[in-house]
C-alpha cells in the first residue's frame, strides 16, 4: 500500500513516520509513505499557500491552486482509493475505518487547517473527511499521523505476531485484558495466580471475563456495538 500525505509542516510528519513500527513496515516493503510539502506546488516567490477569506471573515484560507496541483500530479501517476481530508467536522475515526482503509492500494491524506481550506477543495477533490475526536487541534498533521499509524499497523505482516493486531482493544469492541511480565512478584505487587497456573483453558476464560468486566466498567457504550 502507498500513502501520500500533503502538508505545510512536513518535518512534523517525517520524524513520526520514520520511527519504530512504521519505519519497519516501510523497510519490509509493506507500505510506502510519501510526505509532500504543499509549498513545493506554489508559483509565487514567497511560496505562500494561503490568502484572506472572501466575506471579511477572520483568519487565512489555504488556496485551491497548490492543493489542486499536488493532488493532480499524484492522480496522474496512479489511482487513489480515497483522498482524505483531516478536519474536526469529519466522520469520527475508529477501528473499523482503520481496518477498511488498510485494504486500500493508494491513499492521499491532505492535512487540513480548520476553517482554513478553500471549501471547493472539499467539494471537488476530497472523497472522505475524517476527524480523530471532538476537540480542535491546531492542524491536521497529528490526525494524519494517527490515521497513518492505525491503518499501517493492521496491514498483515506489519506487527510480528499477527494475533496481536487482531486481539487489540476495539478490534472486537472489547477492551483488552490486563497483561503482565516477569517477575511474578515485584515488591509484593503480585501477578494474578491464574496466569501462572499453566491451565490454558482457564487462562482464556479469565482473559475473556476480564475483557468483559473492564469494558462494562470503562466503556459500556462499546457493549451495545457488539455484533453490529
Ligand atoms: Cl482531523 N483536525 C484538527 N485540526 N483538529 C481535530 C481533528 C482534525 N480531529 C480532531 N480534532
Amino acid at each position: 500500500m502507498r500513502i501520500d500525505i500533503i502538508t505545510v509542516l512536513p518535518e512534523m510528519l517525517e520524524g513520526f513516520i520514520n520511527q519504530s513500527i512504521l519505519l519497519r513496515a516501510q523497510k519490509k516493503g509493506l507500505v510506502e509513505i510519501h510526505i509532500h510539502n504543499l509549498r513545493d506546488y506554489t508559483h509565487n516567490k514567497h511560496r505562500k499557500v494561503d490568502d484572506y477569506p472572501f466575506g471579511g471573515f477572520a483568519g487565512m484560507v489555504m488556496q485551491c491552486q497548490p492543493i489542486d496541483e499536488c493532488i493532480s500530479a499524484l492522480k496522474a501517476e496512479r489511482h487513489y482509493d480515497e483522498i482524505i481530508f483531516t478536519t474536526p467536522d469529519g466522520e469520527q475515526f475508529n477501528q473499523p475505518m482503520a481496518n477498511q482503509l488498510s485494504m486500500a492500494e493508494n491513499l492521499i491524506i491532505l492535512c487540513g487547517h480548520y476553517k482554513g481550506v478553500d471549501y471547493r477543495i472539499r467539494e471537488y477533490l476530497i472523497t472522505k473527511e475524517i476527524s480523530i475526536g471532538d476537540y480542535v487541534l491546531t492542524g491536521g498533521e497529528l490526525a494524519a499521523a494517527a490515521i497513518t499509524d492505525a491503518v499501517v499497523r493492521v496491514i498483515p505482516g506489519v506487527i510480528g505476531d499477527e494475533q496481536s493486531a487482531l486481539s487489540d482493544s476495539f478490534q472486537d469492541n472489547l477492551l483488552a485484558a490486563p497483561i503482565y511480565s516477569r517477575p511474578a512478584d515485584y515488591k509484593g505487587w503480585k501477578v494474578p495466580e491464574i496466569l501462572l497456573s499453566g491451565n490454558e483453558a482457564k487462562i482464556k476464560e479469565w482473559e475473556l471475563n476480564q475483557a468483559y468486566e473492564r469494558t462494562r466498567r470503562l466503556r459500556p457504550d462499546l457493549l451495545n456495538k457488539k455484533g453490529e
